[in-house]
């Protein structure tokens, strides 16, 4: 069965939950609802991605995520830390979290995959051409599937030369980092040739801009509110199940769980 990474951002500026769960209480008990709602895996994050977003002192990110990660991996649930600092991952791994989400797939903190590896802890490498702040300048591709499969390569064989073994790695196609509109559908559309690389994948595409563009037929996206925006999640989500992915990263766990579970039974009725 497809895992459902439920996500637990801690930050003030996320397009998703801003500013709802800088409180480590808050964060916590939206931790607990979405493992009540069928989340296998929790992602905790200090520091918002979203295209044009600034870096976050790395302490300022540990104050928020660390009593998050402590807490809900206290209570027995599977937590990983979304951070493309090494520091941050070390001390998120030493609070109880198994992976570590570093969403540049080692490319940001020189020290990160020798971290992980001394770690000994699972690692989730997506594909990534930058920072934020200037995340479309890199969205050129002459052969996407092609670039993607090359340069998600590259981050295992960097992550070999590391020490770290490809069964604790999980490759992430980085739906909207490095890629506009249309290139998400490819990267989507490539999704089998990733799970054929042979390490476990992982895809994020929850509530992401390309979905709300395509059911605004490629217009401007606010007008596309929160609900159909999870519903459009919970299809990709299924056909990325279809595609072989390991696990999907989502905001509303019980959509896409309920999606997941049907598809699970149209399998089963084959
Ligand atoms: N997307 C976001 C943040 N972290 N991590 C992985 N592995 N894959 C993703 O697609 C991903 C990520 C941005 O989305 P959010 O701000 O809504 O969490």
């Amino acid at each position: 069965m497809t895992l459902v990474m439920g996500i637990v951002n801690v930050t003030p500026d996320s397009f998703s939950d801003g500013g709802r769960h800088l409180d480590p209480e808050a964060a916590i008990a939206h931790g607990r609802d979405l493992r009540a709602a069928g989340a296998d895996i929790l992602d905790i994050g200090g520091e918002s991605t979203r295209p044009g977003a600034q870096r976050v002192d790395p302490a300022v990110e540990r104050e928020r995520v660390l009593p998050v990660v402590a807490a809900l991996a206290g209570d027995g649930i599977p937590v990983s830390i979304d951070t493309m600092n090494a520091a941050t991952a070390v001390a998120a791994v030493e609070a109880g979290a198994l992976f570590v989400n570093d969403v540049s797939g080692g490319l940001a903190d020189p020290e990160m995959l020798a971290a992980v590896a001394a770690l000994r802890c699972d690692v989730i490498l997506q594909h990534w051409r930058g920072h934020s702040a200037d995340m479309y300048a890199a969205a050129e591709y002459r052969d996407l599937p092609r670039e993607l499969v090359v340069e998600l390569e590259a981050r295992v064989a960097a992550a070999a030369a590391a020490g770290i073994p490809p069964a604790r790695i999980v490759l992430d196609p980085g739906i909207g980092f490095g890629k506009r509109g249309a290139q998400n559908w490819e990267a989507l559309r490539a999704l089998d040739r990733v799970c054929a690389m042979g390490p476990r994948v992982l895809v994020g595409t929850s509530r992401k801009r390309f979905l709300a563009e395509a059911l605004a037929g490629g217009e401007a996206s606010d007008s596309v509110d929160e609900r159909r925006r999870d519903l459009a999640t919970a299809v990709t989500s299924v056909l990325a199940a279809q595609a072989g992915v390991w696990a999907v990263r989502v905001h509303d766990v019980g959509a896409t769980r309920d999606a997941l579970t049907v598809w699970r039974r149209w399998e089963d009725g084959r």
